[in-house]
């Protein structure tokens, strides 16, 4: 089923139109109301009747994660803090803290939102939603917690952690939709098989799909998720500063890119160095800019994610653009000996190897002047025989020359050594950069 229809199947035509006419009320917004922006846009001499369609958008310089660190809530709140209704932070790598503020309005856009997200994974009333996203400042739990509210299926609200009281309750409520990290969903299914049960047994946990997001995860991971669980894992993207989970996601039937809702949220891919504007298909970073939000509008907002967009159309019918899973954050990327690395690549890799399990970490020294890069890996708990190091360490090792023409050490670590998060998972260890 398609949640709201009259907008996520529009023509381009009435797409346009209504970013136009959205895009025209959220400029004479931020214009008026939020202090940043009137500042800025006075400094190019914008005003917002100058603002005439789409392609004067890029125009308008660029918001950093920074500019709002600095100044909200003076400077981008667009509304009486009277009418906020709701905060939420996300503390990124840096740890700092992001602050968000909602109106009432936003909320409710965000739940419609992801209603929309859940019912293009297939869920109804008649479903019941483990939502194993952290409830609190972070937006995963909340958020998914409003979208299955509406869709008015049963929620069963655990929260990240107590794991074995989860897969107690997933098994005894008939849970048959999960809302986790791809990591927490794998070690969810790791406590359910020391507790004896198995999410592939179907007559024990109806389980039949997961929307997974908040980090970035790999094709092959995917695949091992939906063997382990003998589910769809269907990929779920948003972030606090913009609203949170529910910018975009997979359907059930097309299963490949995410759909963008584009009646709230306008795309741009752009050269992360030059800030050049990139076409579809060109790989480079999101930039969003809100069309509905009240609390705080952002214009041309640098996401730091690294993806592409497509136009295609979607075997479901949805006719809004879709975006590519998200590679990695601009500022995540790793550089070893000047070579330019996403985390998520190196998963891919490490999972080509059926012997090796998805529980790694990367670590970047320098030794002799020489930059470093260790993968050390758990072995997958299903081998039969013990692992021969040496010769493991030199099949990854060529594979990963072949891909990225540097050197890596392989590291096998006994099963269950490497910390599993309830959350967001840190996979790299940069002693180069002090990212530890
Ligand atoms: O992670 C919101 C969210 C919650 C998304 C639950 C999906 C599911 P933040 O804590 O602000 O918000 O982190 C946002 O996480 O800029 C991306 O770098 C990363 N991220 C989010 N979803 C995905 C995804 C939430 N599906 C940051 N794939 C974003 C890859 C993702 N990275």
């Amino acid at each position: 089923m398609i949640f709201e229809h009259q907008f996520e199947t529009m023509t381009r035509t009435e797409l346009e139109k209504l970013q136009v006419d959205r895009l025209k009320s959220v400029l004479k917004l931020a214009y008026d109301r939020a202090p940043f922006y009137a500042k800025r846009f006075r400094e190019i001499g914008f005003e917002p009747q100058d603002f005439k369609g789409l392609d004067d958008l890029i125009k308008l310089p660029l918001t950093e994660k920074e500019d709002i660190n600095r100044h909200f809530p003076e400077g981008f709140l667009a509304c009486p803090p009277s009418q906020l209704s709701r905060f939420h932070a996300s503390s990124g790598t840096t740890g700092q803290l992001t602050v968000m503020g909602y109106t009432c309005g936003d909320i409710q856009n965000w739940a419609r939102l992801m209603a929309r997200c859940f019912s293009a994974a297939g869920v109804t009333s008649a479903d019941v939603v483990n939502v194993a996203y952290n409830y609190g400042l972070f937006t995963g739990g909340l958020g998914a917690h409003y979208g299955a509210e509406l869709l008015g299926a049963a929620i069963l609200p655990c929260s990240g952690g107590a794991s074995h009281r989860q897969v107690e309750l997933m098994r005894r409520l008939s849970v048959s939709v999960m809302c986790c990290t791809p990591s927490y969903a794998l070690y969810l299914a790791e406590v359910a098989k020391d507790d004896g049960f198995d999410f592939r047994d179907k007559d024990t946990f109806p389980l039949r799909v997961g929307l997974f997001g908040a980090e970035p995860w790999s094709d092959n991971l995917k695949k091992i998720i939906e063997e382990r669980l003998a589910i769809k894992a269907l990929n779920l993207y948003g972030l606090s500063e913009v609203m949170g989970p529910g910018l975009s996601v997979e359907c059930l039937e097309g299963q490949n890119g995410l759909h963008f809702f584009e009646d709230h949220f306008l795309a741009e891919i752009i050269d992360p160095q030059t800030g050049a504007t990139l076409g579809p298909g060109q790989l480079g970073e999101l930039v969003v800019t809100t069309l509905t939000r009240e609390a705080v509008p952002l214009i041309r907002y640098r996401t730091r994610d690294i993806t592409s967009i497509f136009f295609d159309p979607c075997p479901c019918g949805r006719t809004h653009l879709r975006m590519t899973r998200v590679m990695g954050r601009s500022d995540e990327m790793l550089v070893v000996r000047g070579v330019n690395i996403f985390p998520s690549q190196f998963e891919d890799l490490i999972l080509s190897e059926k012997t090796l399990s998805p529980n790694y970490q990367i670590t970047i020294d320098r030794e002799n002047e020489l930059d470093t890069l260790e993968v050390s890996v758990e072995p997958n708990p299903d081998n039969f025989f013990p692992l021969d190091e040496e010769k493991l360490s030199e099949t990854l090792g060529v594979k990963i020359k072949e891909h990225f023409g540097i050197t890596a050490r392989l590291r096998l670590l006994p099963p269950k050594t490497i910390v599993r998060g309830q959350s967001k998972t840190q996979r790299v260890f940069d002693r180069l950069r002090g990212k530890i």
